[in-house]
């Protein structure tokens, strides 16, 4: 009996269609479909091994960081680092950039990574998931610098998404297709190939408990939602790779816009806004910080943080008419 279409198997069928591709992403993603089946194990088990619960160290951020955080990031680290597909990384739980150690050979590309978003929601056993990005890198020394490309040089881009079922979600620039692993077998499989997200959609996603602090074009915007006709309905897990999933395959927008308190927004450029971006965009939807396109922001730093509006195109559009139209 055929077990379906593997994601190596997909891979080395992308890569025959697209000549001129390498074995490299094959390679690479052979790595992060490793750390992604032992993540998943210790997330569908973390009520039951003495991992839940804050690690009692801070990020960049200071934000607490919880045990499984540590866990996921380590694991990554660990699967990509020998692979000689990799010439640096960088963490959203990592100050600085990580340079792979020089026991191992050093290939062409840079991974970038939030190891485990939406960590807050660890212990009430709330999806949570891992978002990647795959730049190239030019040959010798790599330095923070080299990952601070816009979102339009990423090579690839995806999410692992640890919910009901394990997903991989990933565009390599030829569409967006999805996979679920398959515990029996220990294999992801394709579910979801050649993912297109609708063109305008009825879910709005945004932390309305930040409406006090909302500039003016975000509440005119929520407020439209909810009076006009159109039954917008609100969906809102506080795990973005959670609400950006389901907004990808029913249609909608989520919005984690600039306000008051976070002039930049909170989530962050390089590891979160561009891999969903690319993504997005590869769906046939739009992302943009309210003014310009995501991926067409030049970085300044690597854990700087945008404002974020993803999802459906004409609900982005329309969000963005509504921001420029009240630009404070
Ligand atoms: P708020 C989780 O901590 C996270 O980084 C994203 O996964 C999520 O979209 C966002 O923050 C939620 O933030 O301020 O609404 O709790």
């Amino acid at each position: 009996m055929s077990i379906g279409m593997t994601l190596t198997k997909f891979l080395l069928e992308e890569q025959r269609r697209h000549p001129g591709s390498t074995g490299n992403f094959t390679a690479i993603f052979s790595d992060l479909v490793t750390a992604a089946k032992v993540i998943s194990r210790e997330v569908r088990r973390a009520g039951l091994i003495d991992i839940l619960g804050a690690s009692g160290n801070s990020n960049i951020h200071g934000e607490e960081v919880q045990k499984l955080d540590e866990l996921a990031n380590e694991t990554i680290i660990r699967a990509m680092e020998h692979g000689g597909h990799l010439s640096a990384m960088a963490s959203e739980e990592m100050d600085d950039i990580i340079h792979v150690d020089g026991k191992y050979p050093r290939g062409c590309y840079l991974l970038l990574f939030d190891p485990l978003d939406g960590s807050s929601n660890i212990d009430v056993n709330v999806s949570v998931g891992t978002i990647f990005s795959i730049l190239r890198c030019q040959d010798g020394k790599v330095t923070t610098a080299d990952f601070l490309k816009p979102g339009v040089e990423q090579v690839s881009a995806g999410y692992i998404l640890y919910g009901s079922s394990t997903m991989m979600v990933y565009t390599t620039g030829h569409g967006v297709h999805g996979f679920t692993l398959d515990p029996s077998v220990g294999e992801f499989l394709l579910s979801h190939p050649d993912i297109r997200i609708p063109e305008k959609g009825k879910i709005f996603s945004i932390n309305e408990g930040n409406s006090k602090h909302w500039l003016p074009g975000t509440g005119a915007y929520v407020e439209k939602l909810k009076s006009d006709g159109k039954d917008y309905t609100a969906r809102y897990v506080g795990s973005l790779v959670s609400d950006f999933h389901r907004n990808l395959l029913k249609g909608g927008i989520f919005l984690y816009p600039a306000d008051k308190k976070s002039r930049n927004g909170k989530l962050r450029l390089l590891y979160e806004a561009n891999p969903l971006s690319f993504i997005v965009e590869q769906a046939g939807g739009r992302s943009s910080n309210g003014v310009e396109r995501i991926m067409e922001i030049r970085p300044g730093e690597l854990h700087q943080r945008t404002p974020l509006i993803i999802g459906s195109k004409a609900d982005v559009e329309e969000a963005e008419s509504f921001w420029k139209a009240h630009i404070a």
